[in-house]
């Protein structure tokens, strides 16, 4: 039996013991949580380079990032920009990235609601912002969220 598991049981056990003693939960869920986040969080890293803008785009032509595909330099930043047709969000795929890279990536958004997901935007003019500084070098390829089923999706290669 796993630790975790072995915990779950051990703090129901408890519950039960307490004969319904509500007070007592809250405070063990929450010394127990720490415990979880082993890893102390990324800082985000300062953009050093130049800010480059895509647009996130939908109308009659479709869904889409213009540019889709765009090169930056470490210490760089992408501005994503709200143009048309949301709402739209940026998320970047984890799952070739190792986990300092994705910690640190995760750390480089302006605002989020999910690890490397943006805030979801749903009017013209807003953006997030994502640092590439402290990234490095190889491909990065991203999507929004909503309009996936919609090939709504680039690459930002770092130099
Ligand atoms: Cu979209």
């Amino acid at each position: 039996m796993s630790f975790k598991k072995f915990a779950l049981v051990a703090s129901v056990f408890a519950l039960a013991a307490c004969g319904g003693s509500s007070e007592s939960a809250p405070a063990e869920e929450t010394a127990a949580a720490p415990a979880v986040e082993t890893a102390p969080a990324a800082a985000p890293a300062a953009v050093t380079g130049t800010t480059h803008e895509i647009k996130m785009i939908g109308d009659e032509k479709g869904y889409r990032f213009e540019p889709a595909n765009l090169t930056v330099k470490a210490g760089d930043a992408v501005k994503y920009v709200f143009v048309s047709g949301g709402p739209h969000n940026v998320a970047f795929e984890g799952t070739t990235l190792s986990a300092d890279v994705k910690k640190q990536l995760d750390a480089n958004f302006s605002a989020k609601m999910a690890e490397l997901s943006s805030n979801m935007m749903l009017n013209a003019g807003e953006s997030v912002t994502v640092s590439f500084a402290g990234i490095p070098a190889g491909k990065y390829p991203f999507n929004c969220t909503p309009h996936l089923a919609m090939n709504m999706k680039g690459v930002i290669t770092v130099e």
